[in-house]
């Protein structure tokens, strides 16, 4: 059965200018794109979708990052979208991520991992209600 998530290309991708190579590759592994938008999150943005972790020492460090630039929000759907999501993107720190993971190929440390990606189906669903309104999303997918 499809299954929906949520990717995050992260300012450090943007930056480094390797967001197209990054999206090519989600279409390679046979995501559909739902939805998809460049934006500069708010301080308020960052602290809500990150909520979970607003008792980590490193959380003001990430929002200040997540913030620090434009980042690409997609909404993807795919055959065991989170899971598969999970496998291609690699550990959070690059340097422990298989070599032919998007973090392992484009990450730089443990804060600037190039993507988000949803961790389960019940987050995939919330995070994608985060930033996209349901009529919004692509009845017939690219
Ligand atoms: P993942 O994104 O691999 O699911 P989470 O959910 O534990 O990892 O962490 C969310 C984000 O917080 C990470 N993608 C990373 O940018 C940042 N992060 C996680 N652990 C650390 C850490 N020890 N120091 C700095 N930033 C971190």
């Amino acid at each position: 059965m499809k299954e929906r998530t949520l990717t995050i290309i992260k300012p450090d991708s943007m930056k480094k200018k390797c967001f197209g190579a990054i999206m090519q590759r989600l279409l390679d592994e046979g995501f559909e794109f739902l939805h998809l938008k460049m934006l500069k999150l708010t301080k308020e943005q960052a602290e809500g979708f990150y909520e979970v972790h607003k008792e980590k020492p490193f959380f003001s460090e990430l929002v200040e990052f997540m913030t620090s630039g434009p980042v690409i929000v997609i909404a993807l759907e795919r055959e065991n979208a989170v899971l598969h999501l999970r496998e291609i993107m690699g550990s959070t720190d690059p340097k422990k991520a298989p070599s032919s993971t998007i973090r392992a190929i484009y990450g730089m440390d443990i804060q600037r991992n190039a993507i988000h990606g949803s961790d389960s189906k019940e987050n995939a669903l919330k995070e994608i209600n985060y930033f996209f309104a349901e009529y919004q999303i692509m009845r017939s997918p690219l």
